[in-house]
């Protein structure tokens, strides 16, 4: 049996029977047999569908919240964002299905269009720390696209997924278009990767799975896109507003108790105001109010599991430069305190791994160009901030810095209607936006002679 727990609490929550591979293959098989019909439901109409299953998330978004922070851990506001991500981006992708538009390309001979189809059934691999959330950017932009698919969630947090395959279902999603597995990934996840009849994964989560999935891939020349690791950089002139940059930097990093692909886990500042920044965060940092998720004024969860603490816990030995500290509750629950170290050099394993939980490395610069060199020396390249009140030099660093999504003023990384993804080994392929749909579609080109005999 599957146990998944609550993490706040260490209690156990759900009990599921985990999924087999021939479960998995099952599941494919459902899919693929729904496939052809879901292509070919009128695009009006496909479109009518996921605006009724945007509607019918939109109706549950209060029990989704509530089921995603009992399973995660994250504070009940930060759910309530998520669940209403969740449905726009079904309200989004909705409008998709007659915006699918080809093209009509001049040549000599004839007339060249192009179409741009479905790709059969594909396989959605996600992770524990959006579990909805990061599931909905995929399946969205994929039933747009006249695809079927077979999700399968990560084993610590399925819950939120199982509750989508009844919302679908009763928002009337034809059966077979909408396929959840709860399953080992080692073993349910690897037969999508390496079946045949799945066209496309999609996988979100470490760089180490991911890069498993790219080789398991390759037996089939399957597509994939992945979105994995980061170590963002929050990067902060001198010029900027101290006070603005520091007092939101902590919500950056420790947000979702730091268990975020996005998380600027490397704090740079220009070395002149180093020690004042450090200053300006240090009430932020105290203040941020780490315990009970279904408390309004929580800020901030546990982690995920206890094997997940023993793992960040261990980025912060005894004799590292801690700066400041957050306090967290007594008791059961995976708890750990925001953590800043500082300073700290690029070079510390600190500031070189992806932590994925509450500690961030401050390192000090001496120039825009020092800037630029440490932010881009990482083998990551998602996300980051710049910090100044200089627009020419914003925007100078923004087209230097080696990431798929930067932020100028602000630490926010995903919209809707933008593309999210990362460069370097952050991943491949890009998420939400019109820009999704390319990765869940293949271009095809038709040729019709209008040459005469
Ligand atoms: P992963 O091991 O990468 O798990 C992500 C998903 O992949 C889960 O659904 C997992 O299933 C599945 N999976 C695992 N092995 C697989 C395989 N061989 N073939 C196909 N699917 C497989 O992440 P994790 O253990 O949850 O977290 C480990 C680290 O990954 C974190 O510390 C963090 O650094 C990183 N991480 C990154 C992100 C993002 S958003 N980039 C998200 C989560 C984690 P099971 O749950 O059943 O194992």
């Amino acid at each position: 049996m599957l146990e998944v727990l609550n993490p706040a609490t260490e209690e156990v929550v759900e009990k599921l029977e985990p999924a087999t591979e021939e479960d998995a293959d099952a599941a494919v098989a459902r899919a693929k047999k729904a496939f052809p019909k879901w292509r070919d439901v009128e695009p009006a109409d496909r479109a009518r569908l996921l605006r009724r299953l945007a509607d019918a998330l939109d109706a549950e978004r209060e029990n989704l919240a509530r089921l995603e922070s009992k399973n995660t851990g994250k504070p009940i506001g930060d759910s309530r964002g998520e669940m209403e991500m969740v449905a726009e981006t079904f309200h989004y992708y909705a409008g998709m299905p007659e915006r699918l538009l080809g093209e009509s390309i001049p040549v000599s001979g004839g007339v060249d269009v192009t179409f741009r189809e479905p790709l059969g059934v594909v396989g959605l691999i996600v992770p524990w720390n959006f579990p909805l959330t990061i599931a909905s950017w995929k399946m969205a932009p994929a039933l747009a696209a006249g695809n079927t698919l077979v999700l399968k969630p990560a084993g610590l947090t399925p819950l939120t997924a199982v509750a989508f395959e009844r919302i679908a279902r009763e928002a009337g999603i034809p059966g077979g278009v909408v396929n959840v597995v709860v399953g080992p990934g080692s073993k349910v996840g690897q037969r999508l990767v390496e079946s045949p009849d799945v066209a496309k994964v999609a996988f979100t989560g470490s760089t180490e799975v991911g890069r498993r999935i790219a080789e398991g891939a390759a037996g089939t020349i399957k597509r994939v896109t992945l979105e994995l690791g980061g170590k963002s950089a929050n990067v902060v002139f001198a010029d900027a507003d101290l006070e603005k940059a520091a007092s939101e930097a902590p919500a950056a990093v420790f947000g979702n108790a730091g268990q975020d692909c996005c998380a600027r886990s490397r704090i740079l500042v220009e070395r002149s105001v180093f020690d004042d920044f450090l200053s300006l965060m240090q009430p932020a940092v105290e203040s941020f109010r780490v315990g009970d998720p279904f408390d309004e004024a929580t800020d901030m969860g546990p982690l995920i599991s206890a094997e997940h603490k023993e793992t960040v816990s261990s980025y912060v030995p005894q004799d590292a430069p801690v700066a400041i500290r957050g306090s967290t509750p007594e008791g059961s629950g995976f708890w750990y305190p925001p953590t800043v170290l500082a300073p700290l050099s690029n070079e510390d394993r600190a500031a070189r791994e992806e932590i994925f939980g509450p500690v961030v490395a401050v390192i000090p610069f001496d120039d825009e160009e020092d800037a630029i060199r440490q932010a881009n020396d990482t083998i990551y390249g998602l996300s980051g901030s710049i910090w100044t009140e200089n627009g020419a030099r914003a925007m100078r660093v923004a087209r230097r810095m080696e990431t798929g999504v930067i932020s100028v003023n602000s630490n926010t990384s995903v919209r809707v209607a933008t593309p999210f993804g990362g460069m370097k080994q952050s991943g491949v392929g890009r998420e939400l936006g019109p820009h999704a749909l390319d990765y869940y579609t293949e271009v095809k080109n038709v040729y019709i002679s209008t040459e005469e005999g």
